[in-house]
């Protein structure tokens, strides 16, 4: 149930924002080049309604309609993706050139990720040269944007880019290659301490990314099970971050990566200003059960050491995943607890839910729950500096399609009308009341 009482005020200078990406919003295929997401869903059964993304929310043509429906939600900042397919074509960075001025007009600060899962078709993570090749396109976005962008994001979940989209081939591209994906994580990871690099060159101060994470909790008190939960948690939380803000692989992983790993290891530890958590939800693991098993709608193989079990007692969204918004503050405590003073300052870059209908209280009570549990780890002595809702509007949602809708805003497909939710009203006045007082 929602409350009545306000949600407590955030720390002064708090952002707050929404995010999309590109591929799920811009459309317009025909001004990009083709990317994994584009080979990927033109393949049968990839996408369960089969749609594509060729038009999404033809965001490329209707980017003023949607910053005026930014400005007019309040938001202070609007975190987008840069599609590197798109600017590897002829007039790619103009759109974005636009995009950012009509924000800048609108008073929205503007926060790009420069990959969000949209690879250019062609390119490969299984490849070293790919992260020299993200870095030069970053510096070519960085030298375009510079002069207006501030707040920069590298990459967005390479956790789940790595796990959907090489190791189990639910998501572009469609690999299965199990374990045999983890050069994927590190190649992405040394893109990311190149692109840091490279804005660093052209100016930047403000550089961040956006992992995702959550709590993850054992089917039970046997040992297998304790085993398996720590495992998974290790991939989702430490694979990742451990390296970033560490300098180092967990034990036993980085024997595991390609390359001249300790050299690669000082160019991924690069120094951050902030720290992304993208948090949906948190993660029910026992050992393995020896069948398939359904993950929020992703079919897992048996042959992993863990297995992901349903977590009961909660109310689930229309994906599937439970509403566990203590889990937030859960997740905060324990990062500040694990990474110290090595943690920079959190932002969550991504926070929302599955639900249909323009009168969605179910998203108003998961989004003023999870608000509530961000201020408890706030209160907790978590140094969070900023809050951005998935999404702004509703979305080509990868291997869902666009039966999965995550919008503060309906869009209608068919006509592509906007129409703001209960949800964006909400957020509109709490943004209201966090700002005035
Ligand atoms: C994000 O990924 C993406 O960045 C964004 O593009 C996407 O649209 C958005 O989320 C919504 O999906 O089955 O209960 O254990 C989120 C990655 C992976 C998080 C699956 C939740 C399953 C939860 N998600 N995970 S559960």
């Amino acid at each position: 149930m929602v409350t009545t009482n306000p949600i407590p005020r955030f720390p002064a200078g708090f952002l707050w924002g929404v995010s999309t990406s590109a591929h799920q919003i811009e459309g317009a295929v025909e001004a990009r080049e083709p990317s994994v997401w584009d080979v990927f869903t033109d393949g049968p059964g990839r996408v369960r309604d089969g749609s594509t993304a060729a038009v999404a929310c033809d965001h490329v043509h209707r980017y003023r309609e949607d910053v005026a429906l930014l400005a007019d939600l309040g938001v202070d900042a609007y975190r987008f993706s840069v599609s590197w397919p798109r600017v590897r074509a002829k007039g790619g960075l103009d759109f974005y050139d636009r995009l950012v001025d009509e924000l800048c007009a609108a008073g929205v600060r503007p926060v790009p990720t420069l990959f969000h899962w949209d690879l250019p078709a062609g390119l490969d993570w299984l490849e070293r040269d790919t992260a020299r090749r993200f870095a030069e396109y970053v510096a070519e976005v960085a030298g375009r944007l510079g002069d207006r962008v501030t707040k920069w994001t590298t990459l967005n979940e390479p956790a789940e880019h790595t796990l959907l989209g090489h190791a189990l081939g639910v998501h572009a591209p469609g690999r299965n290659l199990l374990f045999d994906a983890l050069p994927v994580a590190h190649h992405q990871l040394l893109a990311h301490g190149l692109a840091v690099r490279a804005l660093r060159a052209a100016g930047a101060d403000d550089i961040g990314i956006a992992n995702s994470h959550g709590p993850t909790w054992p089917a039970s008190d046997d040992e297998a099970d304790r085993a398996a939960a720590g495992f998974y948690g290790l991939l989702l939380n430490r694979l990742f971050a451990d390296p970033l803000l560490l300098g180092h692989y967990p034990d036993g992983i980085g024997e595991l990566m390609p390359g001249d790993v300790e050299q690669d290891l000082k160019v991924i530890a690069e120094p951050l200003d902030w720290y992304g958590v993208n948090y949906y939800a948190p993660t029910r693991v026992g050992a393995p059960q020896g069948t398939e098993i359904d993950f929020g709608g992703v079919r897992m193989p048996a042959d992993l050491p863990f297995s992901v079990r349903e977590i009961e007692g909660y109310p689930v969204t229309d994906f599937g995943w439970p509403v566990v918004p203590e889990a937030l503050t859960e997740l905060l405590t324990a990062f500040r607890a694990r990474y110290g003073d090595r943690l920079p300052p959190v932002v969550i870059t991504e926070n929302g839910c599955a639900y249909d209908g323009l009168d969605d209280r179910d998203r108003i009570t998961y989004l003023d729950g999870h608000l509530r549990a961000l201020h408890r780890a706030v209160e907790a002595g978590v140094d969070v500096r900023g809050y951005f809702v998935w999404s702004l509007m509703d979305n080509f949602e990868w291997a869902e399609g666009y039966a999965r809708r995550f919008g503060l805003i309906h869009v209608d497909f068919a006509t592509q009308e906007r129409t703001p939710k209960a949800s964006y009203d909400w957020y509109r006045k709490l943004l209201r009341e966090q700002h005035d007082r």
